[in-house]
């Protein structure tokens, strides 16, 4: 679909006012598909590690997740809200399984970020239906104003970030329930206390979680976040990005254009400079995350109680 300057107005009053915004119907249902029989194959190739967990580091290489979170629809979106210069600095699916799906602690997204600015968004495009059943997002509304809080431990409970902020910050009277269908599209303010609830309904609730940043903003990666894709735009010498990987059927799927894609990715890489990056294994780094996550020391400086 083609975003209008109304809706996009309309979306920015949202994101001023309450620190979300939704968009319907942006990704068409082919994409969707390819999406879905994407997660299915990672979670084949991956089958020990939870579906909530199928993080960044294990589609370095994959030519169809990169053709996803340089989308042009996605594109225009985080744009209209960040500029014309775009980079994408992480992007996973968090797949809740039906009946076991890990919950989402209230947390907001910049604790877990080392951008300088902290100028970024988070895009969640819904692969399934999302829906109070199966553990959809919930913002509170507003609480993009806050600064950064301190966030606690939490073993508590199942949940994917090990990690809440404190209960005070949480008023569930004024919580919204994000419902979305395959292909819509909800974007969030790196501030706002937002979190899921576990799934134990019939449905899996997979989304795609994707953080863009202008291509400018500096991130220090402590060898945890891969360097950014550079999405569109322009973009100043001297700063460096990963190239996009060339198509390789052991390292993705089939996807709609992937005999293009070579050609295209070789376009795009001629745009900028390119960081050559570890030889730790997409397994290894990905392990590595989940366990800096458990500890609760993925951002240096972060205070953690
Ligand atoms: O997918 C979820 O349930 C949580 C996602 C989230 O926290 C985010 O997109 O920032
Ligand atoms: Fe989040």
């Amino acid at each position: 679909m083609n975003i209008s300057v109304t809706q996009l107005k309309k979306a920015k009053q949202d994101y001023d006012e309450n620190g979300y915004a939704v968009f319907r119907q942006v990704l068409d249902s082919s994409l969707i598909k390819e999406a879905s029989a994407h997660v299915e194959w990672l979670c084949k190739r991956y089958k020990n590690i939870r579906p909530e967990h199928l993080h960044h580091p294990l589609m370095r290489d994959d030519a169809f997740w990169v053709r996803l979170v340089t989308d042009c629809r996605l594109q225009h979106i985080a744009s209209a809200f960040l500029g014309p210069d775009l980079a994408c600095f992480t992007a996973h699916y968090i797949c809740k399984p039906a009946r076991d799906g890990h919950a989402v602690l209230w947390h907001q997204d910049g604790s877990y970020w080392n951008l300088n600015p902290q100028k970024a968004l988070t895009l969640w495009v819904a692969i399934d239906s999302s829906n109070s059943a199966n553990g959809c997002l919930r913002m509170i509304p507003g609480t993009h104003r806050l600064p950064l809080q301190p966030i606690l431990k939490r073993h508590d409970v199942p949940n994917m970030l090990a990690t809440s902020v404190g209960d005070e910050y949480i008023d569930e009277s004024k919580l919204v329930e994000i419902h979305l269908e395959p292909g819509d599209v909800s974007i969030h303010h790196p501030n706002i206390i937002h979190g899921s609830k576990e799934n134990r309904s019939n449905m899996r609730r997979c989304g795609l979680d994707i953080g863009y940043m202008p291509a400018s903003t500096e991130i220090s990666n402590e060898n945890l976040y891969l360097n950014p894709i550079f999405v569109a735009g322009n973009v100043e010498s001297g700063q460096r990005f990963r190239p996009w990987p060339n198509y390789d059927k052991s390292n993705t799927i089939p996807f709609d254009g992937f005999e293009l894609w070579d050609k295209r990715a070789l376009a795009h890489n001629l745009l900028h400079d390119h960081v050559t990056y570890t030889n730790e294994s997409p397994v290894d780094m990905t392990n590595r995350m989940m366990k800096r996550i458990q500890d609760g020391t993925v951002k240096s400086g972060q205070v953690v109680l």
